[in-house]
């Protein structure tokens, strides 16, 4: 079977280098070097290769003997080191022009500026990584909560790559299995409709639907759960927006169709991090300009995790509001929907009866904080979903694309046994399957999948 695994012919390696702690000033700063040319730059630098993960206290020198900084030498011997090849640490002041100078110096000894990514991708080239441990690397640098640096973390020490594997391995088994049953034709009736590999497809299919939720949470957990506050004009939709933010970013004023434009803000609530979308009240828009604000609300609605729907209770009877609000939104079947009664402070408490809704409802004063933390754990109870619970790891959107064509592979070639008995069917869509779900883990990725994956890295990683 031919893979389009880069491994095998990627282009000797040559020594590459790069300034591995942030830009700007701090007390230490490493210049981070691998590759096969290690050796003769830490002869230049510091006169030799320090003993194997030894920290040794050295001058760095440049070509002219004179000293660029002092600090700690560290080398990690292939292939005993993150990239898999001699890794040599520098680790000088953290000031930009010293470490500027100090990979100036590496470089003009034989090394080439590091891309974004590289060490990563050679860590993942020389097998110390999968491809998803690899992007849990980068997701555990950019995260945006604890939950999703903890998440990020199962998903680098290989959780989830462990439940692909073990996901995959059953694939292959079925495949396997079929495709005996079809090398001995007299048999092969039998074998398919002995009942026993339904069973087994049915189980796997089981697996699938678990792991695929799982998935989405990863995934919700990387990207924040999208949160559009969607209401009237002058409902209180940027006061919350603001209240829940902390900060003046909506326009608030008393003049109907203020905000036009979507006000994005990420927010977390316990851990769950959340993008809050301010929009336009819904109304027969006035001009081109709201007209496009609503058509853009709409639209963030549609593609939303969940709606904060914000009725004014000084305008009258809130179901009655809430019911109309909804009739004029697209479709919610699979959004989630919190309904906010807002201007607590205009109307009496007396009024209080049941709040049986087909969606939560929660009442506060975005105007004098009433009700806020009512609403914040509502949000969190109703959008947090597992992600609260422990043993979540941090999933991509590309994980979760491989897992449901992997799926549907499967439920096709369940289709394929139960209409037709079709046993060469079968085994190529588990074979196709078995392909998708090698996409997750790298075993099958094309250069360009590969490129688009590193390259949003940060430079010495
Ligand atoms: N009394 C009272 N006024 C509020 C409350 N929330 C918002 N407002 C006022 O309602 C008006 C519209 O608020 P705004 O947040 O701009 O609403 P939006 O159009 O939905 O974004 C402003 O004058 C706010 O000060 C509230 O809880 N109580
Ligand atoms: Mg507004």
């Amino acid at each position: 079977m031919a893979t389009d695994k880069l491994k095998s012919d990627s282009p000797k390696a040559d020594t590459i280098a790069a300034v591995a702690t942030p830009s700007g000033r701090g007390g230490v700063g490493i210049v981070r070097v691998s590759g096969p040319c290690v050796t003769e730059i830490a002869e230049q630098i510091i006169g030799g290769l320090p003993p194997v993960r030894k920290a040794v206290y050295k001058n760095f020198l440049d070509q002219t003997g004179t000293i660029v900084d002092q600090g700690l030498a560290l080398f990690f011997k292939a292939p005993n080191s993150f990239t898999g090849e001699d890794v040599l640490e520098l680790q000088g002041h953290g000031g930009p022009i010293v470490m500027d100078m100090l990979l100036t110096t590496v470089l003009t000894a034989g090394a080439r500026q590091a891309r974004p990514g590289e060490f990563s991708e050679r860590a993942f080239l020389n097998d110390k990584i999968d491809l998803s441990q690899a992007e849990a690397i980068a997701d555990l640098i950019d995260s945006s909560s604890q939950h999703a640096a903890r998440g990020a973390m199962r998903s680098l020490q290989g959780e989830f790559s462990n439940i692909v594997r073990e996901l995959d391995n059953t694939v292959v088994e079925l495949r396997m299995y079929v495709e005996a049953a079809i090398d001995f034709p007299e048999e092969e009736i039998d074998f398919l409709s002995d009942g026993n590999l339904a069973k087994k497809l049915q189980e796997t299919k089981n697996v699938f639907v678990r792991l695929i939720q799982q998935t989405k949470e990863g995934a919700l957990l990387r990207e924040g759960v999208s949160l559009v506050l969607a209401g009237k004009p002058n409902a209180g939709k940027s006061s919350l927006m603001n209240q829940l933010s902390g900060r003046q970013s909506s326009i608030v004023t008393a003049i109907e169709g203020t905000t036009r434009d979507l006000v994005n803000e990420h927010i977390q609530i316990d851990g769950i991090p959340l993008n809050l979308i301010d929009t336009a009240g819904l109304r027969p828009a006035t001009d081109e300009v709201e007209e496009e604000g609503v058509r853009r609300a709409l639209a963030a609605v549609e593609s939303a995790e969940g709606v904060l729907l914000l009725i004014d209770l000084a305008m009258g009877d809130w179901r009655d509001q809430a019911l109309s609000l909804l009739a004029e939104l697209p479709t919610l079947e699979s959004t989630k929907v919190v309904v906010v009664l807002n201007k607590q402070d205009l109307v009496s408490r007396m009024d209080e009866v049941s709040e049986d809704f087909i969606y939560p409802v929660v009442r506060i004063s975005a105007k004098n904080g009433q009700g806020i933390d009512e609403l914040r754990s509502s949000i969190k109870s109703t959008f947090g979903m597992g992600i609260s619970e422990e043993g979540v790891f941090i999933a991509r959107t590309r994980h979760l694309e491989a897992l449901l064509l992997a799926q549907q592979h499967l439920l096709e070639g369940i289709s394929q046994l139960e209409e037709n008995l079709a046993g060469d069917l079968l085994a190529e869509e588990l074979r196709l399957s078995h392909q998708k779900l090698c996409e997750i883990t790298g075993e099958f990725s094309s250069d360009d999948l590969l490129g688009k994956i590193f390259s949003s890295f940060c430079i010495g990683k």
